[in-house]
């Protein structure tokens, strides 16, 4: 098969890419290992800036997320007693949008039929050949059979622990790591949310977050150690802990139910320097990581996106070799600035194993001085709704 542009996942990026590039007329095929149920079963990313919704706003994608998403006008960090409100409509005068990355997703799913965008599902062994050249291709198999697809271009956004990064030589690339020495255990339920706002909590037994997907449906986190089991967890415990991390109040009005589901996920950063090799170029967590603090992951392969698929256009249109070549650069420019906010978020909010009364002691002035500086509220707030393309 021959192709312009075959992009390796169907995630949120490899979706959204492909939607973007159909839009213009350029011919795009996506390949994904799993199947679309399995994609569609991985809960994760909840909040989306702008950026990402007016992606879906252009596309004309956006009906459902209008009529089933909630505006959020603002986000809370609590400290012990203190309940310290961002309010980021106030500040920047911009909501973040509560959509679940499935909804997104399968948005984007649902639609691609119709906009000829063409996914293979279960194609598995892909790998990613000839990427230095101006001829790449792809190999892949598919119940048994071996196919190979011929494009201009390859588009990693087969996600961390894809194959794409790793067809980049490592003398030709540098990898900047973190890894945290906690994890987050994720519990989605069908109760009403127990605040009408996210809720970051910093507590002595560690970070707890409350979040929603609507408000029937609620979304909590706790830290927990990097090795923990989620078999230690009964929904009964994990239930306890929240009501004890998030505080007196957000208890009082939390309801229990039943886990859908329940997982832990690590925490890392992560950033490949650089994003292009060749006609490879990588977007969203193929490229880099952000612990989820910051809410960062999803809207970063959104906007990685977005400039992928405008150097893409002015390659296609007008051969326009340095808009592909500069793609890297653009888009790691706002990756960088994102991977510094949710590592600075996650300082704050999260106890640290090693860290020392001190440690505790910056963590208590920084919040003392959020609380009380508009400044300090209004660079959280604007790095939350997310900074400009
Ligand atoms: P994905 O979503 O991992 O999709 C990659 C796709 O590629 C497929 N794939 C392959 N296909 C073919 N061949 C191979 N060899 C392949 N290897 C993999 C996979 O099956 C998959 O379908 O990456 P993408 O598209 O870059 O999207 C990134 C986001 O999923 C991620 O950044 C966010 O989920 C991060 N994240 C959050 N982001 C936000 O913006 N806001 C949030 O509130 C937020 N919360 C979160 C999060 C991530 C979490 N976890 C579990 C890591 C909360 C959590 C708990
Ligand atoms: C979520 O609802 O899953 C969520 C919300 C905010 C975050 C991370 C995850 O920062």
């Amino acid at each position: 098969m021959k192709t312009q542009v075959a992009i390796i996942g169907a995630g949120p990026a490899g979706l959204m890419l492909g939607h973007l590039l159909r839009a213009q007329g350029i011919e795009v095929v996506i390949v994904e290992r799993a199947t679309a149920d399995y994609v569609l079963g991985r809960i994760r990313a909840g909040v989306l800036e702008r950026t990402t919704t007016d992606l879906m706003d252009q596309l004309g994608l956006s009906a459902r997320m209008h009529a089933e998403g909630l505006l959020h006008d603002g986000f809370n960090l609590a400290d012990g007693e203190r309940l310290i409100r961002i309010d980021i409509g106030a500040l920047t005068g911009r909501p973040v949008m509560v959509y679940g990355q499935t909804e997104i997703t399968r948005d984007l799913m649902d639609a691609a039929p119709d906009r000829g965008l063409e996914i293979i599902y279960e194609a598995s062994d892909v790998a990613l050949h000839d990427v230095e050249t101006d001829a790449p291709y792809l190999t892949y198999n598919r119940d048994g059979v071996a196919h190979r697809i011929d494009a201009q271009f390859l588009c990693g956004c087969d996600g961390y622990h894809g194959a794409s990064r790793l067809a980049i030589p490592e003398s030709a690339a540098k990898a900047y790591e973190k890894i945290y020495p906690f994890g987050w255990l994720g519990i989605l339920a069908d109760v009403p949310p127990c605040n009408h706002e996210l809720i970051y909590a910093n507590h002595e037994r560690g970070f707890a977050l409350a979040s929603m997907r609507s408000e029937k449906r609620s979304r909590y986190y706790i830290q927990v150690p990097s090795d923990e089991a989620v078999e230690r967890w009964s929904d009964d415990r994990l239930w306890d802990e929240l009501a004890i991390r998030l505080g007196p109040e957000a208890a009082a009005h939390m309801t229990r139910g039943p886990a859908l589901e329940k997982s832990i996920a690590p925490l890392r950063s992560f950033v490949f320097e650089r994003m292009r090799h060749g006609r490879l170029m990588l977007a969203g967590d193929s490229a880099h990581i952000v612990p989820p603090t910051g809410a960062k992951g999803l809207n970063l392969a959104m906007s990685d996106v977005h400039y992928l698929s405008q150097s893409l256009i002015a390659w296609f249109t007008r051969r326009d070799a340095d808009a592909v070549a500069n793609y890297s650069n653009k888009a790691l420019a706002r990756v960088w600035k994102a991977e510094r906010f949710s590592w600075q978020l996650t300082k704050l909010m999260h106890r640290f194993p090693d860290d020392d009364s001190f440690d505790r002691r910056m963590q208590i002035a920084e919040l003392d001085y959020i609380a009380n500086s508009i400044a300090a509220q209004t660079a959280i707030a604007e790095n939350y709704v997310g900074l400009p393309l």
